[in-house]
C-alpha cells in the first residue's frame, strides 16, 4: 500500500464482532435529490486522466453518496446498495430541502442552530425502522457530516444511540499551496506538476498559453483525493499559487484553467483564491491592458478599476472566486510602501476593488523592513497597529476595510518549532484576523523529520494573550483561538489558513506521518479546542491500524517528536539557526548580506552567553504583548523557560530550575532530543509485524535520516557555541528522558545506553 489514500482508507473492520455488528446496521445508503442541485460547471470539456480511480461527480450530495458507497463497502467488506424510499437499516443523507425523509426524521428546530456548515448524526427509531440520519442545513453540511460519520467507524466506535451534532468554530477554513518554491513536502523531485510541470506541485498548469493544449481540464486522481481529504476536516477554500505570486495566474489562459479545477474542487465544497503581486498591473502579459508604477496608487480609479476587471474575469469563470491573498513590502515583493502609502491603503484599495463582487483580501502581516525597527520582530506591529487604532472620519476606530482579513502567523518570527504567539492576536481588535500556520515542515523536518505538528498548533490557539479590554480589563475569553474564532472581541466572521504540504508524490505528502499534519490542521480549523492528542490517535486509526499497540506506539511518536525537535534543533528558544540554503540544517555560524536572516543574528553568541535580548533593556519587543505577558517575558527569572533565550541573553552559568547552570542545561536538551529519535526508530521497528511492508520501509528509512541529521543538528550547533565558551561537555552519567507535552509524558525511555548509529555528546567530546 502506498498511502495514496491518506486516511480515507475504509480497510474492512478485522474485528469480526464489531463487523457484524456494523453489517446488521447498515443496509442500505439513501440520498434523495442527489443529483438535483448540481454545481456549476464552467468547463464543458473536464475529464479524468486515462486509467483514473477517482471520478467526477456533479453534486455535492452525489459526492456524500459516492463516499458512502466507497466508505461502507470498504469497511463492511461488501458493496451497501443505494435506496430509494424508506428501506429498515439505512443511512439517510440530506438536507430538509433536499430529503422528505430527513424533513419528516429531524425535527426544524434541531437543524436550526447548525448554521450552514454544522451537521448532526442521529440514530432513530421509527415506524419498525431503524436509520442513521445525516443531516445539514446546506449539502456541504450534509458532506461533511458523512465524512464525520465514517470517521466514527473507521475508528471502530459504537453505533448505538447517536446523537452527535457540530459546528466549527471558524467559519474560514482555508489552504494556502505555495507551488514553485521551496517544496518542502509530497514533491517527487523529478514530478510533473505546477507551472510547466517541471516541479512536484500537486496541480499541473502550463504556462504556455492558449495555443498549446491546456493540462488542466484533465483532473488527476490526486486532485480528486486532496478534495475528498479537505472536505473530510471540512476546509473550504484554497489559495492554489505561491504568495511570491507569479502573475501568469491572472491571465486568461491560467483563468481557463483554474475554472476547470474550481470546477472538478466545486462539489467538495472547496472554492479558489488566488495569490497576486501588488505590481502585476505593471507586467507586460497584460498589454495594452497594463498601468505604469506611479499609477499602482491605491486611491486612483485606475488602480482599482483594473482589479476589478481582473476580477471580473474570474468571477465569470468562477462564480464563487474566493478573492487574492497578498503578500506586500515584504521580502522584495512590491507594496504601497513604494509609493508612500501604508498597508492600510493598499489593502483597502484592493479591497474597494473587489467588493462588489463580494470577494475578500488576505493581506499578509509577514512583513520585515530594516528602515521600521533593528529587531525585526517587531515591524509587523509597527506597521499595522497603528492603522488599527486609527480613529475614522465616522468616529469609527480602526481603518482597515470590512472585506479584508490581515492573515499573520502563529509567531512573530517565521514558522519556527517553537515561537510565543504573535502579538498581533489581542491587539488587532477592529481589524479583520486570519491566523496562518504552515503545515508544510519548512522549519520542522521538511520530508525527512518526523514532526507532528499538532502539539505546536495546539500551544499556540490555546496560549493566553492577556488581552485587555478599552478599561485595562482582562477579557473573558481571550486565547489565541477565541481571537481567531472572532468571540475574544466580538468579530462576526473568522478564518485560519495552513500553508498546505500536499505534492505530487503517491501519498501527496513525501512523508508518510506528514499527512498527519494536514489532518490536525483541518480538525483544528474546525474546532481549534479539540486535543492534538485525540486528533493523532483519530488519525492513526484511519490510516495505520486499530490495533491497540499499534496506536499507542505511533501516538506516542507522534506526540514527543516536535518537542524533541525543538530540543536538538533550537532549544530554550534560540530561533532560527538553519542553513539559508534550504531551511533544513544548521548552520549557526551563517553571516548573510541581511542581519535578519543571519543565525548568528538570533544566537548573538558571545563569551557571556546566549540568545537575543528582548527585554526592555533590549530591544524591548516584549512591551508589544498585553502587560502581563510583557511583564513575564521581560524579566529573565518569570519567562518561560522554553522561551529563555527568545526574549533573553543568557549567562553561561545561569542556574536553570532543573538545577542545571545554563550550559549544561543546553547540551542536556540537544542530547534528549536526538535520544528520543532514536528512540522513534526502536519503537518504529517493533511495528514491522503490523504494518504494510513498503510503508513501513519508507518510514524506517526516514527515521535512519531523520536519526543522523538530528545529530548534526546537535553536534554543529553545540561545537559552535563551545567557540565562544571554551566549555567541555557536560557528564550527566545515564540521561532518564521523559519529554513532556502537555503535562503527559511520552516516550518515558531509557536512554542511557548510547545510540548505535549515532555518536552521543554526553560524556565524550562532540
Ligand atoms: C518564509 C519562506 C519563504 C516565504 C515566506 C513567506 O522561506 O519562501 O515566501 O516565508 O511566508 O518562511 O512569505
Amino acid at each position: 500500500y502506498d498511502g495514496s489514500d491518506l486516511w480515507l482508507r475504509y480497510e474492512r473492520v478485522a474485528d469480526p464482532g464489531l463487523l457484524a455488528r456494523y453489517r446488521a446496521a447498515l443496509g442500505a445508503i439513501v440520498v434523495e435529490n442527489a443529483g438535483r442541485t448540481k454545481v456549476h460547471r464552467h468547463t464543458a470539456n473536464l475529464s479524468m486522466a486515462p486509467g483514473s480511480r477517482e471520478h467526477l461527480v456533479e453534486s455535492t450530495l452525489e459526492a456524500a453518496r459516492d463516499e458512502l458507497v466507497r466508505g461502507l463497502g470498504g469497511l463492511l467488506g461488501r458493496p451497501v446498495p443505494v435506496q430509494g424510499g424508506f428501506p429498515d437499516r439505512a443511512v439517510i443523507v440530506g438536507t430538509p430541502d433536499s430529503s422528505p425523509l430527513v424533513r419528516m426524521l429531524v425535527p426544524a428546530r434541531d437543524l436550526a442552530p447548525l448554521g450552514d456548515d454544522g451537521y448532526l448524526v442521529r440514530s432513530l427509531s421509527r415506524g419498525g425502522h431503524r436509520s442513521i440520519v445525516i443531516a445539514g442545513n446546506t449539502d456541504l453540511a450534509a458532506l461533511y457530516g458523512t465524512f464525520a460519520f465514517l470517521r466514527r467507524l473507521q475508528a471502530q466506535q459504537p453505533l448505538t444511540e447517536l446523537k452527535v451534532s457540530s459546528v466549527p468554530r471558524i467559519n474560514h477554513r482555508y489552504l494556502n499551496y505555495w507551488e514553485t518554491e521551496r517544496l518542502y513536502a509530497g514533491n517527487n523531485p523529478a514530478g510533473t506538476g505546477g507551472l510547466d510541470g517541471e516541479n512536484g506541485a500537486i496541480f499541473d498548469f502550463t504556462a504556455t498559453g492558449a495555443s498549446a493544449a491546456l493540462n488542466l481540464p484533465v483532473i488527476l486522481d490526486r486532485y480528486l483525493v486532496a478534495a475528498r481529504a479537505m472536505a473530510s476536516v471540512g476546509i473550504n477554500g484554497i489559495t492554489i499559487n505561491n504568495v511570491n505570486a507569479n502573475s501568469f495566474y491572472l491571465t486568461p489562459a491560467a483563468i481557463e484553467q483554474e475554472a476547470a479545477l474550481a470546477d472538478a474542487l466545486r462539489p467538495y465544497g472547496i472554492k479558489l483564491a488566488v495569490s497576486i503581486n501588488y505590481a502585476a498591473p505593471t507586467d507586460a502579459r497584460f498589454a495594452p491592458d497594463t498601468l505604469t508604477r506611479e499609477e499602482l496608487d491605491p486611491y486612483s480609479a485606475k488602480f482599482r478599476d483594473w482589479w476589478t476587471r481582473r476580477a471580473r474575469q474570474l468571477q465569470a469563470a468562477i462564480p464563487d472566486f474566493l478573492g487574492f491573498t497578498v503578500k506586500a513590502n515584504s521580502e522584495g515583493q512590491p507594496g504601497p510602501q513604494d509609493l508612500g502609502y501604508d498597508h492600510g491603503d493598499g489593502a483597502n484599495g484592493m479591497a474597494a476593488a473587489v467588493a462588489p463582487l463580494g470577494m475578500r483580501i488576505f493581506w499578509r502581516t509577514f512583513v520585515y523592513n530594516a528602515d521600521v525597527d533593528a529587531d525585526r520582530l517587531k515591524r509587523a506591529y509597527l506597521e499595522f497597529g497603528p492603522i488599527d487604532e486609527e480613529r475614522q472620519p465616522d468616529g469609527t476606530i480602526g481603518r482597515f476595510a470590512k472585506n479584508v482579513f490581515l492573515q499573520t502567523k502563529n509567531g512573530p518570527l517565521d514558522y519556527q518549532a517553537r515561537e510565543p504567539a504573535n502579538p498581533l492576536f489581542g491587539r488587532m481588535e477592529h481589524t479583520n484576523q486570519a491566523i496562518e500556520l504552515q503545515i508544510t515542515q519548512e522549519y520542522t523536518g521538511q520530508n525527512t523529520m518526523l514532526c507532528y505538528l499538532g502539539p505546536l498548533w495546539e500551544e499556540v490557539l490555546k496560549s493566553d494573550t492577556y488581552a485587555t479590554d478599552a478599561h485595562g480589563k482582562l477579557l473573558e475569553k481571550r486565547l489565541v483561538g477565541h481571537v481567531v474564532d472572532g468571540t475574544a472581541q466580538c468579530h462576526p466572521d473568522s478564518a485560519i489558513v495552513g500553508v498546505a504540504n500536499f505534492g505530487n508524490a503517491d501519498n501527496l505528502t513525501g512523508h508518510h506521518f506528514a499527512q498527519a499534519n494536514l489532518y490536525a490542521f483541518g480538525r483544528l480549523a474546525w474546532d481549534w479546542t479539540l486535543d492534538a492528542r485525540g486528533i493523532a490517535e483519530d488519525w492513526v486509526r484511519l490510516t495505520w491500524s486499530n490495533r491497540d499497540f499499534v496506536v499507542r506506539t505511533i501516538v506516542a511518536m507522534m506526540m514527543g517528536s516536535r518537542e524533541a525537535l525543538v530540543s536538538y534543533q533550537t532549544p530554550l528558544g534560540v530561533a532560527h539557526q538553519f542553513r539559508s540554503s534550504d531551511h533544513y540544517g544548521p548552520n549557526p555560524a551563517e553571516r548573510l548580506a541581511r542581519d535578519d536572516w543571519s543565525p548568528v543574528y538570533y544566537n548573538k553568541a558571545d563569551a557571556a552567553g546566549l540568545g537575543y535580548d528582548r527585554s526592555p533593556t533590549g530591544s524591548g519587543f516584549t512591551a508589544q504583548y498585553f502587560p502581563v505577558l510583557a511583564a513575564r517575558y521581560a524579566d529573565i527569572d518569570t519567562v518561560p523557560e522554553n522561551l529563555l533565550m527568545w526574549f533573553h541573553h543568557v549567562p553561561w552559568d545561569r542556574r536553570l530550575r532543573s538545577g542545571r547552570i545554563f550550559w549544561d542545561e543546553l547540551v542536556y536538551r540537544y542530547q534528549t532530543g536526538v535520544h528520543y529519535v532514536s528512540w522513534l526508530r526502536r519503537a518504529w521497528d517493533a511495528l514491522e509485524p503490523h504494518v504494510d511492508a513498503r510503508r513501513f520501509a519508507e518510514v524506517k528509512a526516514k527515521l535512519a535520516a531523520h536519526e543522523a541529521d538530528a545529530g548534526s543538528w546537535r553536534d554543529t550547533c553545540v561545537r559552535y557555541w563551545q567557540g565562544f565558551n571554551g566549555r567541555p561537555i557536560p557528564t550527566d552519567g545515564p540521561l532518564s528522558i521523559k519529554i513532556m507535552v502537555g503535562g503527559r509524558t511520552f516516550g518515558g525511555f531509557d536512554a542511557g545506553a548510547p545510540s548505535s548509529t549515532v555518536p552521543v555528546a554526553a560524556g565524550s567530546s562532540p
